[in-house]
């Protein structure tokens, strides 16, 4: 970006004060976000973000789904008597002509937020704040449980556990990158298990399984604490949209309860801590009891292991494809991505009795 179309996508929005500096933050996989200071502290400072458009293909739907959740989130704060409600929830920047986006004349599209003053985002987790963490994510889903309008799907059948099989079973056949021989013991270990991973969508179509609102993409970076980590807001809602609670649930424990980083070569490094297990689905289910069905209640050992198999899945497909999805750092990053959570499903699913267990003790 230069400095000039940096300067004409914030001429777009209606912000306060006059802008100091944009620089990077963040490391997410698949937007650019920036934070924009303003000169005084009169005035606050923003986060602008750059949609990955390749990825989130329908725009409109995604800041749609972003309005409604929000909007829906502050009106029920509000009708609690929340105190704090603007670090409680984002709110979104108008551009001139009212709307959440703007897109440029490359095509690329952007939006901007106001920066949630002293707020910090954390990489690390910890049995106390996992607890923290479950609590605000199944309170999260309960805010939404009863949200007025239809929302769409952003990405669509994002967590369909069927369709990443499909996925995978198209890129081993084309082997676009030629790379299938080194990663044959990875498909042929997923394949065996394929099957009972996919159980959520058979349930589903039998009627026995709904779709809420969920997050999509709980990861404890995912959300902002203030200075003495307390949890304020969860952010990064463009995956918001119908899906299994398994969603939620599941892929928090995916990252915050691997001993290490997702993409750590080291595999001896990674295992599923039991503690960050009880601790968040401790938190979790004390929000998310009221509205769970016993059957979703039931399988949350399997949300637990059907995320890492999931993205075990996910990586792989990128790598046999080239690395066309995801962000790398060296041309083996997919591939390591790839081993790392196969070892830590197989950890998860050790910890199989344990986890049935201890939640038929919270029921
Ligand atoms: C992506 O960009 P980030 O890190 O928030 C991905 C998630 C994956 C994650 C793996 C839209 O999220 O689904 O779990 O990478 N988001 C999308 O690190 O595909
Ligand atoms: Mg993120």
């Amino acid at each position: 970006m230069t400095p000039s179309d940096t300067a004409n996508i914030l001429a777009q929005f209606k912000i306060a004060g006059t802008v100091m500096e944009v620089k990077p933050i963040g490391n997410g996989l698949i937007n650019d976000t920036f934070r924009v200071t303003t000169e005084s502290d009169e005035t606050p400072d923003y986060v602008l973000q750059r949609i990955n458009n390749a990825i989130f293909q329908d725009v409109d739907l995604l800041q749609h789904n972003i309005e409604v959740v929000t909007a829906h989130i502050r009106h029920k704060l509000e009708a609690c008597g929340a105190t704090d409600i603007n670090r409680r929830v984002l709110e979104f920047v108008k551009t001139s002509d009212g709307k959440t986006y703007y897109r440029d004349t490359n095509d690329q599209y952007w939006r901007m937020m106001v920066f949630i003053a002293d707020s910090v985002t954390r990489e690390d987790v910890t049995p106390d704040s996992a607890y923290d963490c479950g609590k605000a994510f199944g309170n999260f889903e309960k805010m939404l449980v009863d949200v007025p309008q239809q929302l769409g799907e952003t990405i669509p059948d994002f967590h369909n556990m069927e369709l990443r099989m499909r996925q995978l079973r198209e890129s081993v056949e084309r082997n676009a990158s030629g790379r299938l021989g080194e990663v044959a013991d990875v498909v042929v270990e997923l394949e065996r298990d394929a099957d009972e991973m996919c159980q959520a969508e058979r349930l589903h179509r039998n009627g026995q399984l709904p779709k809420r609102i969920c997050h999509c993409d709980t990861k404890v970076n995912n959300m902002l604490f203030d200075q003495k980590g307390q949890v304020l807001c969860v952010i990064d809602l463009d995956t918001v949209m119908p899906s299994f609670v398994f969603s939620d649930y599941g892929d928090f424990l995916r990252t915050g309860a691997n001993f290490t980083a997702e993409d750590d070569p080291d595999l001896s490094h990674v295992g599923f801590n039991e503690d960050i297990f009880k601790a968040f689905t401790k938190g979790y289910f004390e929000s998310a009891r009221a509205f769970l069905t016993p059957l979703e209640v039931e399988l949350l050992p399997y949300a637990v292991a059907l995320f890492p198999f999931m993205q075990c899945a996910r990586f792989l497909t990128d790598y046999l494809n080239g690395d066309i999805y995801y962000k790398i750092k060296y041309p083996t990053h997919n591939l390591d991505r790839t081993r790392n959570q196969l070892a830590l499903y197989r950890d998860v699913r050790r910890h199989d009795t344990m986890m049935a267990d201890f939640i038929k003790s919270l029921v």
